[in-house]
């Protein structure tokens, strides 16, 4: 009491805006997130569209209420978009010499490109030619984590989109596979200037989601991997009769659509179904880390959050380095000018009942 009245003035000032910030929201205080690149700011749109993050919230909410197992499409679009020259909206475009024909973007859903597509026209409706695709993907990755009861965390915006694309060769070379030892999972993770703890956390997202039987179906025949539990070799098996037939099957068989820390009790009981989550239990440099965030809810969703925005910013394109472009899945060079109508109309629609309860 005596402490709390004796408060002088000037520290009440100065405190005021950080303890509004925690008053208001639950979300994670911005002062332990990694800082952002250059160029990149938390709130990067604060004055040039102001409703664009929540716009993202709330068609994201509207999306994924019916139904969250779509979050996980959009989480790893993202993470393709990354981990392929940087997190510029690459990924997003569809041309048949671009990046989605490439073996690992064949399982990419449509449905997560569409949802990006859609929450992309409405922020042009909004604010024209402000918000980038790449910072769409970010945000709409944010609220899909979120969503999934995962954590809710700021994330930097201010990424401008790519001018070109990868190729399929690219993008192969880029992105790690699912047969792949930790060895290997590190060199491809520490060229986007990510470490152990953050292969382990980001790994974590295989909490959530769906992975087709060709992905896995080494492990099954000729023999089965002796470090896969029986009982659940035995329902891949009977899932996956071959390779090629299009079925998938949770990654998470304890709480699939739950962004939790469930992956890494199934890495210690043998239940995940790629080799590249197998193999972080028997490399000293990432097994303790595993046993910790298997033992620790809190824990995996702290390093997640860090380990997140800081593969949020990989080679990002900031100012002129990049774009803004109209269309996310066209090259801006390939476009039309849109002639974009007034607000008015856009605005009143976001109120319609289908936004209301977002
Ligand atoms: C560590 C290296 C990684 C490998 C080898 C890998 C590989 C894969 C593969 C093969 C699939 C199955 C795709 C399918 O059959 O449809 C998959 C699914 C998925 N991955 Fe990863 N991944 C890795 C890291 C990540 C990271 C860092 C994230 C995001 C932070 C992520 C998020 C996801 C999600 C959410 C799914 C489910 C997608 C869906 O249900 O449509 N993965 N991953
Ligand atoms: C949610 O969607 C998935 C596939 O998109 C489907 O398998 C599942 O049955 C749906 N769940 C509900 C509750 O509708
Ligand atoms: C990509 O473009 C082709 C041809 O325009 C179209 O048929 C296809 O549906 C598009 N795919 C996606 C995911 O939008
Ligand atoms: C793919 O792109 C890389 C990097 O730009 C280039 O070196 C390579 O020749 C291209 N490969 C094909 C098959 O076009
Ligand atoms: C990981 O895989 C690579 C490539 O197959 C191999 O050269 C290396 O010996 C493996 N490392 C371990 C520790 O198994
Ligand atoms: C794979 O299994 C499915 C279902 O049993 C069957 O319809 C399909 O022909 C099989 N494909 C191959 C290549 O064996
Ligand atoms: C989502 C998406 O665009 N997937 C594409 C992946 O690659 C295959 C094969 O080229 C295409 O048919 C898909 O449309």
């Amino acid at each position: 009491m005596q402490i709390r009245t004796c408060v002088p003035l000037w520290l009440m000032v100065v405190l005021a805006p950080s303890l509004m910030l925690l008053l208001v929201s639950p979300i994670a205080d911005r002062i332990d997130l990694p800082p952002p690149v250059t160029g990149l700011s938390y709130g990067f749109y604060e004055r040039s569209c102001p409703k664009a993050e929540r716009i993202v919230k709330q068609m994201m909410k509207a999306f994924l209420t019916p139904n969250v197992s779509q979050a996980a499409g959009v989480i790893r679009l993202f993470f393709h978009d990354c981990f392929v020259q940087g997190c510029d909206g690459s990924v997003l475009i569809n041309d048949t010499q671009g990046e989605q024909p490439a073996i690992p973007n064949r399982t990419l859903r449509a449905s997560a490109l569409a949802i990006i597509e859609q929450i992309k026209t409405k922020l042009e409706s909004v604010c024209p030619n402000k918000v980038s695709c790449a910072d769409v993907l970010a945000l709409a990755a944010r609220e899909a984590i979120r969503r999934a009861k995962g954590s809710h965390f700021h994330i930097p915006t201010g990424r401008r989109d790519s001018l070109n694309f990868a190729n399929s060769t690219t993008v192969l070379a880029n992105l790690p596979g699912p047969t792949f030892n930790t060895s290997q999972l590190l060199l491809s993770f520490g060229s986007k200037g990510l470490n152990a703890i953050d292969l382990v956390a980001l790994s974590g997202a295989h909490t959530v989601g769906l992975a087709h039987c060709g992905t896995f179906s080494k492990r099954l025949r000729p023999t089965v991997d002796p470090r896969l539990n029986p009982t659940f070799a035995e329902s891949l098996i009977q899932t996956c009769p071959n390779s090629s037939i299009n079925v998938a099957v949770n990654m998470d068989i304890v709480t699939p659509n739950k962004f939790d820390n469930k992956y890494y009790s199934n890495i210690v009981n043998g239940e995940v179904v790629f080799n590249s989550d197998a193999t972080l239990l028997e490399d000293s440099r990432t097994r303790a880390t595993v046993e910790e965030f298997a033992a620790e809810d809190h824990e995996f969703h702290h390093h997640f959050t860090i380990s997140f925005i800081k593969m949020s910013m990989i080679e990002v394109l900031t100012g002129n380095q990049g774009n803004i472009r109209k269309v996310c899945s066209v090259l801006n060079s390939k476009t039309t000018p849109i002639i974009t109508t007034t607000d008015s109309h856009v605005e009143s629609e976001l109120d319609t009942p289908s936004y209301a309860t977002m």
